[in-house]
C-alpha cells in the first residue's frame, strides 16, 4: 500500500545521495500479500464500478464478448437484486422488485474502470413465480438454460437461494443443466441469501443441506441485510474474474 507523501520515510537503499555507492540491500521481500480486509476492499472498489452495459430479450441479442462473464441466477424473490444491489454498492443497478417475475431479460453491467472493462455480470430473469403464464415460464427455462449452456464467456455462476425453501425442483434442474461445465471448470457458487432469517442452527443446517445438493460446489450465507457474506463473496468474485 502507498504511504501518504508527509510521512514517506524512504528506506536508504532507495536514496543513494550524492553518487554514493548504492547500498547493497538485501534483496526485497516478496511484496507482503493482501490482507483479507484489503483483498476485498479492493474487490468491493472493482463492483462498484458495475454500470449497465445492455439488456436482451432473446439469447440471439445478447452481444457476444470475450469478456469473463459472471450470471446471477435464482428463483423469483431469492433476493438476486438485493443481492446485486449490495455488491455494487449501488441502490438501483439491478432493481429489486417487490412484484417477482417482471424483469424478463437479460441485463448486463460492465466492471472494471470507463474503458477498461475486464468482466461483465448478467442479471438473468429470476423464474418460478406462480403468476407468470406457463408458457412464458418455459420460454424464459429455455432461454436460461440455453444462455448456460452456450454462452461462451461464461466463467462463473451464482446461484441465489433462499435457505427458507431451500434449493428446488427449478434450482436442481438448473444445476443439472451447468454440471458438465462445472466439470469443465465453469466456478458455481449458491448463496442462501436472506440469512439473517435464520438462527445460527438453522444456518448450519441449510449450509450442509445446500453443500450435499450443490454437489462439492462452494455454498455461502448471506444477508444483504446483515452484510454478512459480502465481503467473502465480493473477493471470490474478483478473483474468479481475474485468474
Ligand atoms: N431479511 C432480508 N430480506 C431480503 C434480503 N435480501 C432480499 N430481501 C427481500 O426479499 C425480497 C425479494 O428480494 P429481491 O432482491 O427483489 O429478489 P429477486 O426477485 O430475486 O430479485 C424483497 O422484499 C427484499 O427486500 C436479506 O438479505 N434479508
Ligand atoms: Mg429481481
Amino acid at each position: 500500500m502507498n504511504q501518504p507523501d508527509t510521512q514517506a520515510t524512504p528506506a536508504p537503499e532507495d536514496t543513494p545521495q550524492d553518487g554514493a555507492p548504492t547500498v547493497l540491500a538485501p534483496p526485497p521481500l516478496a511484496s507482503p500479500a493482501l490482507s483479507p480486509a484489503q483483498q476485498a476492499k479492493h474487490a468491493m472498489g472493482w463492483l462498484h464500478t458495475a454500470r449497465f452495459l445492455t439488456t436482451a430479450a432473446q439469447l440471439h441479442h445478447l452481444p457476444a464478448y470475450e469478456l469473463p462473464e459472471i450470471a446471477f441466477v435464482g428463483r423469483s424473490n431469492a433476493g438476486k437484486s438485493t443481492c446485486i444491489n449490495v455488491l455494487t454498492q449501488q441502490k438501483r443497478l439491478a432493481y429489486a422488485s417487490k412484484t417477482p417475475g417482471r424483469t424478463q431479460h437479460i441485463n448486463l453491467f460492465a466492471l472494471g474502470r470507463q474503458g477498461q472493462t475486464d468482466a461483465v455480470l448478467a442479471d438473468l430473469p429470476g423464474y418460478g413465480y406462480a403468476a407468470v403464464p406457463k408458457q412464458d415460464k418455459i420460454r424464459w427455462q429455455q432461454v436460461m438454460a440455453n444462455y448456460l449452456l452456450t454462452r461462451e464467456n461464461l466463467r462463473a455462476v451464482v446461484l441465489l437461494c433462499d435457505p427458507r425453501h431451500g434449493l428446488t425442483d427449478l434450482d436442481d434442474i438448473l444445476l443439472d443443466v451447468i454440471r458438465p461445465r462445472v466439470e469443465d471448470g465453469l466456478k458455481f457458487l449458491v448463496l442462501l441469501t436472506k440469512a439473517d432469517k435464520l438462527n445460527r442452527n438453522e444456518g448450519a443446517k441449510a449450509l450442509s443441506i445446500a453443500k450435499l445438493q450443490a454437489g462439492g460446489g462452494q455454498v455461502k450465507l448471506f444477508s444483504a441485510l446483515k452484510k454478512q457474506g459480502v465481503d467473502e463473496v465480493a473477493t471470490l468474485l474478483y478473483d474468479w474474474m481475474h485468474p
